[in-house]
């Protein structure tokens, strides 16, 4: 897979095929409900993580709810608003309306910033990011294979990818953090005590978990565990959209394997360029 396939929308990279500009560019017009809450993340931040707590918070931890749907993967049940279809099925779709989404800030409905619904923010440390996109690049047969990981790696710098700019995505959300019913957490954070970010997103969403509830929904998001169940872990999406002999989508699951991968030269081009990208945006990441 060698084809070009990205398409800009008002100076964001969609993909060709996979979206349709036209169509994401009315996402902006949709009614938002109380009940609707959208998983924002840049690519590769934890997107089909959240998508395992919510399915397993929405169930109060019972599994078997999940497995009953055993033809469903997770991206049925929290589909990317913005892929070719999902943004007419949303209008009548039955509350509570749950989504993620890649888009940037400027894209989603503008009542999110009178308070409502809800937005769960999930980032992650960029160099992190910027490594698990490049195996994915190599797996997803919608994203051009990358020529080498230097070439990937100012391409991505330069924001020449789905999702555009990391820094861009990143600071308009959070500049408009405020407005909105906003949960801002990291991929991180997520790692390093999974049950109080499990406790911080229930809370934020109003669920009442017993213990053992709780307990239950942890177990089944770690890495080891999500990779066991094939609607959680994209192994059974389609051939046609991954090779699955080419990698897996749930790689490694790590903070800090950007070091296996940077030169010394890139780390340092990389600091600066975050350095100044992020001076006046107070977040600091966890990076090993
Ligand atoms: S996508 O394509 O944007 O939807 O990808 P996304 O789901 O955002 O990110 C994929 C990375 O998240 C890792 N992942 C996890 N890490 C830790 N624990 C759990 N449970 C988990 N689930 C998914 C996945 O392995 C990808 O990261 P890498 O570094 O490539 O392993």
């Amino acid at each position: 897979h060698d084809h070009h396939p990205l398409v800009p929308l008002k100076g964001f990279y969609l993909i060709n095929g996979t979206h349709d500009p036209e169509d994401v560019d009315q996402i902006h017009n949709l009614e938002i409900r109380d009940s609707d809450v959208f998983v924002v993340t840049y690519p590769k931040s934890g997107t089909i993580w959240m998508q395992q707590i919510l399915l397993l918070l929405e169930a109060k931890g019972d599994v078997t709810a999940i497995s009953k749907l055993c033809n469903l993967s997770n991206a049925d049940l929290i589909p990317w608003i913005e892929v070719k279809g999902n943004r007419e099925a949303f209008i009548s779709a039955p509350s509570p309306r749950l989504r993620v989404t890649h888009l940037q800030y400027r894209f989603l409905p503008p009542t999110l910033s009178q308070k409502k619904g809800k937005v769960i923010y999930v980032a992650r440390n960029p160099k992190d990011v910027l490594v698990s996109y490049f195996y994915f690049h190599k797996v997803a047969n919608m994203l051009e294979t990358p020529k080498s990981f230097d070439d990937f790696f100012e391409k991505f710098l330069r924001g020449e990818v789905f999702g555009s700019s990391w820094f861009e995505h990143v600071k308009t959300w959070y500049a408009h953090r405020d407005e909105m019913n906003l949960l801002f957490i990291t991929y991180e954070e997520m790692i390093q005590d999974l049950r109080l970010a499990v406790r911080r997103i229930a809370l934020f969403l109003g669920k009442e978990l017993t213990d053992e509830q709780l307990d239950s929904v942890v177990t089944h998001s770690t890495f080891s565990n999500m990779r066991k169940i094939p609607q959680a872990s994209y192994e059974q999406v389609s051939g046609a959209l991954l090779s699955h002999h080419l990698g897996k989508f749930m790689r490694k699951g790590t903070v800090g394997d950007w070091k296996n991968h940077f030169t010394v030269a890139q780390n340092e081009r990389f600091d600066r360029v975050f350095l100044q990208e992020m001076k006046d945006f107070p977040l600091s990441f966890i990076w090993d």
